[in-house]
């Protein structure tokens, strides 16, 4: 079976996705996710210029030639960019090999280790109030485990804390990327105070264990904010509340800055979603350093990078966690919900749920039941896109918050 084309097409259903679509001269077609929050003409720019001249002609079967074909023969190998957009070939390739055996793709990677993927929500709030709320609109929708993210006093609008928190959008209009007031294509301006953050957070925790009792997985995401010693604070403070994980506790990137933040708790620990080759984690694994390993099918070179990683992470007893906000499209979802079935160190499943509105446009065949995710019996991926929905939904320049400390000094966000 050989490659005939590799299209790319940008959708705009309430958040931009990328998605590259790969036809077969037999007919068969392949999706792929490339969507990169906030950079996504970036992707699809890569895409289209320099990875969708070279498919024509080449044997879809051949995956991992073409991974390496595709990663090595850029010569400039890895970023996110790069990866983002092989992750969209690959994807497409193995949703083809899939539907070619008439199998859904988990049953290529060795069928299924388990029922569903454990998913976690996100509930928030402005105020405690409101996430208390929030965590038991979770619970009533099935989640049996939910990460808590808080408004902090003093502060206007903190990370993770979603739109309809605030009384605005679609029930799961949960979209950091925005404009910044006036609607001029630039992003949004937000202030952070670390101290009043790490100040706040044990009393938010203390409340809802108070609450839901001590048995709910929790999780918590720090958004790369801390510094090391800030980070291991945190995490010792909130030892007592038996976290699920301390997600992105500091910069990732600093590897060896977890060494002493493993020194001080024995919080879990969780890092990865802005990591994009199995390189970037060798220390983090290999001195276990870390729990959870958190990248994304769609930012990690495909089925083909994220298997690697997670086999890499099995071997130091390192669970997956896969990245799955709203900016991972469906199809990005549906290729972790395969590998979450068949691989044997799954840990857990980030599922923000995607709106309606992009449902419009990717008709999946995933589950979320029980609290569980599971990819369906659909061959191959299990997700179609709708061509005539997408174009009612045209790119609009969007861009992720840019974080400032109060003093002006640019942070992470
Ligand atoms: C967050 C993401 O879900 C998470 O853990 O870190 O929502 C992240 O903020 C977005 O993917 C950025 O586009
Ligand atoms: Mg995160």
């Amino acid at each position: 079976m050989r490659i005939t084309a590799a299209d790319t097409l940008v959708t705009s259903p309430g958040r931009n996705f990328v998605t590259l679509r790969i036809t077969t001269d037999e007919g068969l077609t392949g999706l792929g996710d490339a969507t990169l929050n906030g950079r996504e003409l970036a992707v699809e720019a890569y895409l289209r210029e320099h990875l969708a001249p070279l498919l024509p002609g080449r044997d879809a079967g051949a995956i991992e030639d073409t991974w390496q074909y595709l990663y090595r023969g850029a010569y400039w190998r890895r970023g996110p960019v790069t990866m983002a957009a092989l992750a969209a070939v690959d994807t497409a390739l193995w949703d083809i090999k899939a539907k070619a055996a008439g199998m859904p793709l988990y049953q290529l990677l060795g069928g299924a280790s388990r029922r569903g993927a454990l998913a976690y929500g996100h509930a928030s709030g402005r105020d405690l109030p409101e996430l208390l709320d929030s965590v038991r609109a979770h619970l009533a929708d099935g989640y049996r485990a939910i990460r808590i993210q808080s408004g902090i006093p003093g502060l206007d609008s903190v990370y993770g804390v979603a739109n309809s928190a605030a009384g605005g959008g679609e029930r799961y209009d949960y979209e950091p990327a925005r404009r910044a007031a006036g609607g001029a294509a630039r992003p949004a301006e937000e202030v952070w105070d670390t101290r009043a953050y790490l100040r706040h957070m044990p009393s938010v925790f203390e409340a809802v264990r108070h609450e839901f009792g001590p048995e709910l997985p929790l999780l918590h995401d720090g958004h790369h904010r801390m510094t090391p010693m800030q980070a291991a604070r945190l995490g010792k403070d909130l030892e007592p509340y038996d976290l699920f994980w301390l997600e992105d506790a500091t910069p990732g990137e600093d590897q060896s800055a977890l060494r002493l933040i493993r020194s001080h708790t024995t919080t879990p620990l969780a890092i990865g979603e802005v990591f994009n080759s199995v390189h970037d984690y060798t220390t983090l694994l290999q001195e276990r350093l870390i729990d959870y390993v958190r990248s994304a099918v769609t930012h990690t070179g495909g089925v083909t990078g994220m298997r690697r990683l997670l086999d890499l992470a099995g071997v130091h007893g390192v669970r997956s966690g896969m990245h799955g906000p709203t900016d991972i499209s469906p199809v990005g979802m549906a290729a972790a919900l395969h590998l979450d079935l068949a691989v044997h160190n799954f840990g857990i499943q980030e599922y923000m749920r995607h709106s309606p509105r992009t449902l419009e446009v990717f008709r999946t065949s995933y589950r979320f039941e029980q609290g569980l995710l599971h990819p369906g019996e659909s061959p191959g991926l299990g997700v179609e896109l709708d061509e005539e929905a997408a174009a009612r939904f045209p790119y609009t320049p969007a861009y992720l918050p840019v974080n400032r400390l109060t003093d002006g000094t640019v942070h992470d966000w």
